[in-house]
């Protein structure tokens, strides 16, 4: 079975990318599988090695949106690619609007090793 830690990296890590194509988000939220069933509204990339993403971890600790107290900011801004399904679109065709950023993101981090398992926000 896909762990956490596993299922984060799927859907939030790609550090060779991104092509800088407009198509990037439609083939990428297909590849990586998020979707089936539904298109997943808004959805992170983060373009960064993921040993760097990891050490967020032992970054600031803050507050998640939802209240857990298990989130960290990382200290410096990364490459992301944002993907946020657009207006008209209608499953099973996914439709995305990709916008290239440089943000600090907020993870959320679990278990021993303590690893991100959740994507909660870019600042
Ligand atoms: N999400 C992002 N980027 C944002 C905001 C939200 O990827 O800037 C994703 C992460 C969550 C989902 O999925 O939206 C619901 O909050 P995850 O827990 O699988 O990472």
């Amino acid at each position: 079975k896909e762990s956490r830690a596993m299922k984060f990296q799927r859907q939030h890590m790609d550090p060779d990318g991104p092509s800088n194509n407009s198509n990037y988000c439609n083939q990428m939220m297909r590849r990586r599988h998020m979707t089936e069933g539904r298109c997943k509204p808004v959805n992170t990339f983060v373009h960064e090695p993921l040993v760097d993403v990891q050490a967020v971890c032992l970054q600031g600790n803050i507050t998640c949106k939802n209240g857990q107290p298990n989130c960290h900011k990382s200290s410096s801004s990364m490459k992301i690619t944002d993907c946020r399904v657009t207006r008209g679109s209608k499953y099973p065709n996914c439709d995305y609007r990709t916008s290239q950023k440089e943000r600090h993101i907020i993870v959320a981090c679990e278990g021993n090793p303590y690893v991100p398992v959740h994507f909660d926000a870019s600042v």
